[in-house]
């Protein structure tokens, strides 16, 4: 399976790869739907990513997203995440098209070295005021006071995609520029439930592209790509674009 996956990818012309929380899981940050832990055991994460959440308590849902930002700042990228940075500078150095689309706030593919990320959910690192609009990014953590205030006396939220919110037009703009011209798609370690990124899927499939999958366990396409792989991305990625760079 393996081999067959590296002979897909080899010939593409233009690849879309899609990363989920999966991808980010061997960096130790624990996946969207994994069970909370600590202080947040009796909570789920579905009903703290949302507008309404925030509404009804800013200070709790503003110090759920301080204390992941905090997680981030002390976890590295894995081999997963440099892997597909190797691969998008192959894919460049050999005139092809590379774009990685990602559901992940972490910005982890960006410090292994990805070049074109398209933030599709927005990242935790930039706070937006949800009065005056103004963003900034904040590397520094924790914050002081939950939720930290901006300048114009305004809550200031986390700069990511919410349930129910719309995704940043230029970034699904791009996703869909990208997956209408792809041949080859890779799926990477995402449940594949959360629209509209669960649909990529299908859009690059009619498009006539081969789609491929890795995650640890099956998802609703598993049953819909060309090839599913079952297994760690952090392990098999590094496996499949050292053959792919190694060999042209
Ligand atoms: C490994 C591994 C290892 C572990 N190696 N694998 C159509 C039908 C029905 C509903 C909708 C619809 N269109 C829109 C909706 C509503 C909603 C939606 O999709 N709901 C579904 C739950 C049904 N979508 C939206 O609201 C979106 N907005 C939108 O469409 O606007 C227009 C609109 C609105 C309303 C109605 C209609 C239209 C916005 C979605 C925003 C998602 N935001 C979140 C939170 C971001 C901030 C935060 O992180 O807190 O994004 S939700 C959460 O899910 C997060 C993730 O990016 C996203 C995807 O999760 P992901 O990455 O797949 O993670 P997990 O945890 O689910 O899975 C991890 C996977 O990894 C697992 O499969 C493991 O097996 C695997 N794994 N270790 C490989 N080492
Ligand atoms: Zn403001």
């Amino acid at each position: 399976m393996l081999n067959e996956i590296i002979e897909c990818v080899r010939p593409a012309r233009s690849l879309v790869v899609l990363t989920g929380a999966g991808v980010s899981a061997e960096s130790g940050i624990p996946t969207f739907r994994d069970a909370l832990t600590g202080l947040w055991a009796n909570f789920r994460a579905e009903e703290l990513a949302t507008p309404e959440a925030f509404a009804r308590n800013p200070e709790m849902v503003a110090r759920w997203y301080d204390e992941r930002r905090a997680r981030c700042a002390t976890c590295v990228p894995n081999p997963g995440h440099h892997a597909l940075a190797t691969l998008e500078r192959h894919f460049v150095d050999t005139g092809r098209d590379f774009v990685l689309l990602t559901q992940n706030v972490d910005r982890l593919h960006q410090r292994a070295g990805s070049q074109r990320v398209i933030e599709l959910h927005g990242t935790l690192w930039v706070w937006r005021c949800i009065d005056c609009g103004r963003e900034r990014e904040e590397r520094v953590v924790p914050f002081a006071s939950h939720p930290p205030r901006c300048e114009c006396g305004g809550l200031r939220r986390p700069g990511v995609v919410w349930f129910g919110e719309m995704l940043p037009a230029d970034a699904l703009e791009q996703a869909y520029t990208a997956l209408a011209g792809c041949d080859v798609f890779l799926s990477l370690g995402t449940s594949a439930i959360v629209e509209p990124a669960a649909s990529f899927v299908y859009l690059a499939r009619d498009r006539g592209a081969t789609t491929i999958e890795i995650n640890l366990q099956s998802t609703p396409i598993s049953g819909v790509v060309d090839h599913s792989l079952s297994g760690k991305t952090g392990e098999l990625l590094p496996q499949i674009v050292e053959q792919l760079v190694m060999k042209i």
